[in-house]
């Protein structure tokens, strides 16, 4: 595009590591976070939520909570009738199913944690008083919690409305599958269990509503990554105009994907505050938060490679069992995972033909949503492990098996239809082997081994699809549109106000966007203010997840700031008697070419754009600003993770030493704020693979709830990392940008398990099939490879 080329070539922060400005409001513990407004009046809510995973409930006796001094309200299904409809929840194509169903069900629960009443008190103390106060007839049902079990044919069913417990079956083939496995020298199939984990943020969702009784607007304070979609989706069921609704979502403690989704509480509070009058404020504990926010990332797979006798992979066969919850999470359903790893099976392997098949049974346990990586962890931790495992058997070095197979390092459409814009897949790993000392360390893994110490090398290379645009949306049939928009204002004054669509919430975005501003306009990063996370302040658009923002924000910006450019540019010119051409724009001043006396500021062609009536150039508009959105084709970031471990072959301990990291997200914004991304999404691949487990029993009781059950690794358990970059810009987004937020939650996990593999592979024969892997399962591993 010819605008943001023009930007690249005069680009001065665009590159540069500037210092996070939203950072100092959090260092100092001013933030405002959701917990932190008090409104007048305000009452305070809590939940009862099922201590059953699937139970039919025949009567809830409100009166002994109605009797507390300081409850105002129970609210049930019943009572919600008149102010709020159901949600329905499905993806636009013929294999996927609808649910629909009541966001408060009284009568029925199906999984542990699911809400089945609402309290309104004084106090969050009486709220939560009067839910212990209630009566409730319980009978509890046999529990749904083996997925593939729920996809035989007369299973028992999670929802007793529903035909079947799948609520998608999907299949793709392209190439000649079946060929290619007859003619494979040697094939090889593996079963993989992904384990649950969540996002887990620091801060807990949290909701408040004030459904004004004069005016009929609703203000929502909530939680969220995507507060427009709060609003879209659930002005419907809450029967009122998006006009009338104001979604903020300032200061947010973490979101990591668990917040881009529509939940049933988001709807449920501003309800119970049409109903009582009064604002009410649901601020989530941590148990409700592990038990019944969003889990992620279970899957059963089960993947087949043919592969020839020069050790080439011929074709790839994936079967993605989603483990869903009692219903698919809203909007983007319980496909979240399955549909999209699918997609991602290719990965960086050139392979000729490939076959998956998606299924998502529902069972009696947590729905599973979005969170980091989300769609592409777990089948990148079962695809890069069993190729740890191919190689071990067919005795040849992983990473060289890795660069044999790889794509070239150039825009590639892979055989599920990914249309790879260019990347370093090969060269990344080559990167990382040289920052480590590949060889070295072979060698000194081999010498340690004969002091019985068991170092283990884990590489993982990856693909990050990033930026949905609405191609991509609507290819998977998507709910949404996934374009976003920008607003580009320079006030009166001459300083710069922009807003997008997208949401901050740890990203840096007001940092990493005002410099894309700043190289657009030609202006100081210190006078542009970046607005996100206010409905009513900024402009309409999709929020942040699926690390979109750099590259479709940066590209509205791009796009709305060279047309306010262009006018600026237009006026000074017409002020000072020259041709546009002749004027140049630079951290804020217009001068003109060979003459040096002639020169403007920003300020001076403000006043004139708003103020300078006759004086402004006839034929334009007063005002400067413009608003454009951006809906970009596919991209796609890539890099390579690297682990190395030592384990402890006595007590299964694994000492995670070091992180090495290669990656590639095009034209970097800002390299600091790059590099932070990557060490915090790889942390959350090292938690995945090793500590974090959302567990339940048989019985379906869940197991996980409070964070001495459920193992987040911390600084000592998250250890030093070198990351480096590469590159290489996309042939097809505005500036060549790629989005990265996401590629360490894909890729780390894999690293890991692949070091821990490779660090026991001298006992025998080692498979890892499932997360997370802790001391237990070290010593298992290493009891069942036969040699130990
Ligand atoms: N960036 C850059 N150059 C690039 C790409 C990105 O400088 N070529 C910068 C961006 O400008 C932005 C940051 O890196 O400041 C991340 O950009 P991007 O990859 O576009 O991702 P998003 O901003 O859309 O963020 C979403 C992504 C997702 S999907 C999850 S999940 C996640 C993540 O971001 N959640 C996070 N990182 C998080 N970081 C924090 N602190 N908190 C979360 O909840
Ligand atoms: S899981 Mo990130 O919000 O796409």
């Amino acid at each position: 595009d010819a605008e943001a080329n023009s930007v690249m070539d005069r680009k001065k922060y665009i590159g540069m590591n500037v210092l996070r400005t939203e950072d100092p409001v959090f260092l100092t513990g001013r933030a405002k976070y959701t917990d932190d407004i008090h409104l007048t009046g305000m009452l305070h809510c809590a939940f009862l939520r099922s201590p059953h995973p699937h139970a039919k409930i025949t009567g809830i006796d409100k009166s002994p909570a109605l009797a507390i001094d300081g409850v105002v309200a129970v609210i049930t299904e019943q009572d919600l009738e008149p102010v709020l409809g159901p949600f329905s929840t499905t993806l636009m194509r013929d294999e996927v199913a609808t649910v629909q169903r009541p966001i408060l069900d009284s009568t029925t629960a199906r999984w542990v944690g699911q809400p089945i009443a609402m309290v309104i008190a004084d106090s969050r103390y009486l709220a939560e008083d009067g839910v212990d106060a209630l009566e409730v007839d319980w009978e509890p049902l046999d529990p749904i919690m083996d997925a593939e079990k729920a996809l035989e044919q007369g299973s028992p069913l999670v929802r007793e409305d529903m035909e079947s417990n799948n609520f998608a079956h999907i299949e793709f083939q392209r190439g000649d599958v079946e060929g290619a496995f007859k003619r494979a020298h040697r094939v090889f199939r593996k079963r993989f269990h992904h384990g649950r984990f969540m996002a887990a943020p620091l801060e807990a969702r949290a909701v408040i509503a004030d459904w004004d009784t004069a005016t009929d607007d609703l203000t929502v304070w909530t939680s969220s990554q995507i507060p427009n979609l709060i609003r879209t989706y659930t002005a419907g069921p809450l029967g009122i105009a998006e006009s009338k609704m104001r979604i903020i979502s300032d200061s947010v403690g973490g979101g990591f994907g668990m917040k881009a989704h529509v939940f049933d509480e988001e709807a449920l509070v501003p309800a119970a505050s049409k109903l009582v009058g009064k604002p009410v404020k649901w601020i989530e504990d941590r148990y409700e938060n592990l038990a019944a926010s969003s889990h992620a990332k279970e899957m059963v797979m089960y993947l087949d490679v043919a592969v020839d006798e020069n050790n080439k992979f011929l074709a790839f066969k994936g079967h993605y069992i989603g483990v869903s919850g009692a219903y698919p999470a809203h909007p983007w359903t319980s496909l979240i995972d399955p549909l999209p790893a699918a997609g991602l099976l290719p990965s960086i392997y050139d392979i000729e033909a490939v076959h998956t098949v998606c299924d998502a049974p529902m069972t009696n346990r947590c729905p599973i949503g979005a969170y980091r990586g989300v769609g592409w962890t777990p089948g990148h931790v079962a695809r890069e492990t069993f190729i740890d495992d191919i190689a071990r058997e067919l005795g040849v070095d992983p990473v060289e098996l890795r660069l044999q197979n790889a794509i070239p390092d150039e825009p590639f459409t892979t055989v599920t239809g990914m249309k790879y814009d260019g990347g370093s897949y090969s060269a990344s790993i080559r990167k990382v082997m040289e920052m480590i000392d590949y060889e070295g360390l072979r060698r000194k893994q081999a010498d340690l081994r004969k002091e019985g110490r068991y170092l283990g090398i884990g590489f993982s290379p990856y693909v990050e699809p990033t930026a949905w645009g609405s191609e991509v949306a609507k290819a998977n049939g998507f709910p949404a549109e996934f374009f976003d928009a920008a607003s580009v204002t320079i006030e009166p004054d001459g300083s710069v106000t922009v807003t997008t669509g997208c949401h901050n919430h740890g990203q840096a975005h007001y940092t990493t966007l005002a410099q894309v501003a700043a190289d657009t306009l030609g202006v100081p990063f210190e006078s542009i203010r970046v607005i996100e996370n206010d409905s009513s302040r900024a402009v309409y658009g999709t929020g942040t997840y699926a690390s979109r923002t750099a590259v479709i924000a940066g590209g509205a910006i791009m796009r709305a700031g060279s047309e306010v450019r262009d006018k600026i540019v237009r006026l000074a010119a017409h002020a000072m008697e020259v041709s546009p051409e002749d004027v140049e724009l630079a951290d804020g001043s217009f001068s003109v070419k060979g003459v040096p006396d002639k020169t403007m500021t920003m300020q001076q062609v403000g006043m004139l754009a708003y103020y300078g009536g006759a004086a402004r150039l006839e034929g334009e508009e007063p005002a400067l600003t413009a608003t454009r959105s951006y809906d970009p084709p596919e991209t796609y970031s890539n890099g390579t993770i690297v682990a190395l471990v030592e384990v402890d072959a006595a007590t299964g301990k694994v000492d995670l030493q070091h992180i090495s990291c290669c990656e590639d997200c095009g034209t970097m914004l800002n390299p600091m704020v790059v590099d932070g991304q990557m060490a915090g999404a790889i942390s959350h691949g090292i938690g995945g693979s090793m500590y974090e487990d959302l567990t339940y029993d048989e019985n379906g009781q869940f197991l996980a709830g409070s964070l001495m059950d459920y193992l987040y690794p911390s600084t000592t358990e998250v250890p030093d990392m070198d990351i480096s970059h590469i590159e290489t810009p996309s042939v097809v987004t505005e500036g060549g940008i790629k989005g990265m937020g996401e590629s360490g939650n894909i890729a780390a996990g894999a690293a890991c398990l692949n070091a821990i593999a490779d660090a026991i592979s001298c006992f025998g024969t080692v498979e890892i099939t499932k997360t997370p892997i802790g001391p237990n399962e070290v010593r298992e591993l290493i009891r069942n490879a036969g040699n130990g």
